[in-house]
């Protein structure tokens, strides 16, 4: 006999429902911020062995769900693997951040290839661990997402060598040679909607493109490199798995938010901190799902600032389908007790 089917509340609100307690996750939800993370980094001696590691992987991705309960689980793994799969070296340097061997131009585009596309099996074999570990945790009602980068965001990566803050050398190549970034957005488009199909052959019931420093692109590059590849990337991924949700986070798109709802095919959108809850509420849920928006300061904080910009996101995004969330990842010095807390005003419980 086929077991009752748990009906997984972020799926139904990326269809249109909603609901008086909204579903809730929490970007950057597995990490630093929780103890027993520190505890297997410790004994794991760095981030991608981790994330490489399938078993680890998995069990890092159900860590926070066992204190908190989320409607989703993110697998644990990182937008920098795409680089990896196109045979760019990667590592994580402790206090630094990401370190790839950075594009220089057109030319060293040669070097790339997905002829390395194997090296994401580990994920492949996270996401499966992760779907079982979830049924057999008790955890039904929790919904799997698997994610991406956006192509913009992976080449200021690739094209930077690492993090950056005004994205010099991406900006000036896109102006400078737009066929040859072109070529290099094509290249991420391909592996991307690839990798992001292989993620729901694996056990992914959801997949979230995150377009971190889409905030850096004028109106008319936010076109061309943030929504046009993206529009491309859902295309290739509905036209094997059309109903697999996808939820773009545009972060810092502001006025071009609306044009990014409207055009890219996603099912739901993930609002940063920084759009105002009554622009949201009137131009954007009236056309889409949306995920968002508590600043992570506000969780960081804590106490009453906490309960009462909680508060202000869901008062102004009742009544209409969304998904509570960060306007970004979770600050790693985050008291685990503020989730908790955070966690009971969604659910309408006292503090
Ligand atoms: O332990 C550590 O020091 C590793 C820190 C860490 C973690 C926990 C990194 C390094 N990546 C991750 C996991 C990760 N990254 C997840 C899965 C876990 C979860 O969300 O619960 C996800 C979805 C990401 C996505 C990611 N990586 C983004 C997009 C989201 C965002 O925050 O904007 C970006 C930009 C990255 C790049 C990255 N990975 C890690 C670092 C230090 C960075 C650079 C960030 C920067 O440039 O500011």
């Amino acid at each position: 006999m086929a077991g009752e089917m748990v009906p997984k509340k972020i799926l139904k609100v990326l269809q249109g429902e909603c609901f008086d307690v909204p579903p809730f996750w929490f970007m950057r939800q597995a990490g630093r911020y929780l103890p027993e993370y520190r505890e297997l980094r410790a004994e794991k001696g760095g981030f991608l062995a981790m994330a490489f590691d399938p078993k680890a992987a998995c069990e890092i991705t159900l860590q926070p769900i066992r204190r908190f309960q989320m409607d989703a689980a993110i697998i644990f793994s990182d937008i920098l693997v795409v680089p990896m799969a196109l045979g760019q070296h990667l590592e994580f340097v402790a206090g630094e951040g990401p370190k790839l061997e950075a594009l220089a131009d057109t030319q060293d585009l040669c070097r790339l290839s997905d002829k390395h596309f194997d090296v994401l099996d580990p994920v492949f074999e996270a996401l499966n661990l992760t779907r079982a570990g979830l049924k057999q945790e008790g955890f039904e009602s929790t919904a799997l997402i698997g994610f991406a980068g956006a192509p913009w965001t992976v080449a200021t990566y690739m094209i930077e060598g690492g993090s950056s803050k005004d994205f010099y050398k991406t900006r000036l190549w896109s102006y400078r040679d737009p066929e040859g970034f072109q070529a290099l957005m094509d290249m991420l488009v391909e592996t991307t909607a690839r990798y992001l199909i292989k993620q729901v052959e694996a056990g992914a019931e959801a997949l979230q493109i995150f377009d971190s420093w889409s905030g850096a692109l004028d109106p008319i590059s936010f076109e061309k490199w943030s929504i046009a590849p993206t529009k491309e990337i859902i295309a290739r991924v509905k036209a094997v798995h059309p109903d697999v949700p996808i939820i773009g986070f545009p972060k810092g798109a502001g006025h071009n938010l609306e044009k990014y709802v409207c055009e890219t095919g996603i099912d739901g959108v993930g609002i940063d901190q920084f759009t105002p809850l009554d622009y949201v509420s009137s131009n954007i849920q009236t056309k889409i799902p949306v995920q968002g928006n508590l600043d992570p300061f506000a969780l960081l904080a804590g106490g009453e600032t906490l309960d009462r910009a909680a508060k202000e996101v869901l008062d102004s995004l009742k009544g209409r389908p969304f998904i509570f969330n960060l306007g970004h990842g979770i600050n790693k010095d985050t008291p685990p007790e503020n989730v908790e807390r955070l966690v009971k005003i969604i659910r309408g419980e006292s503090v």
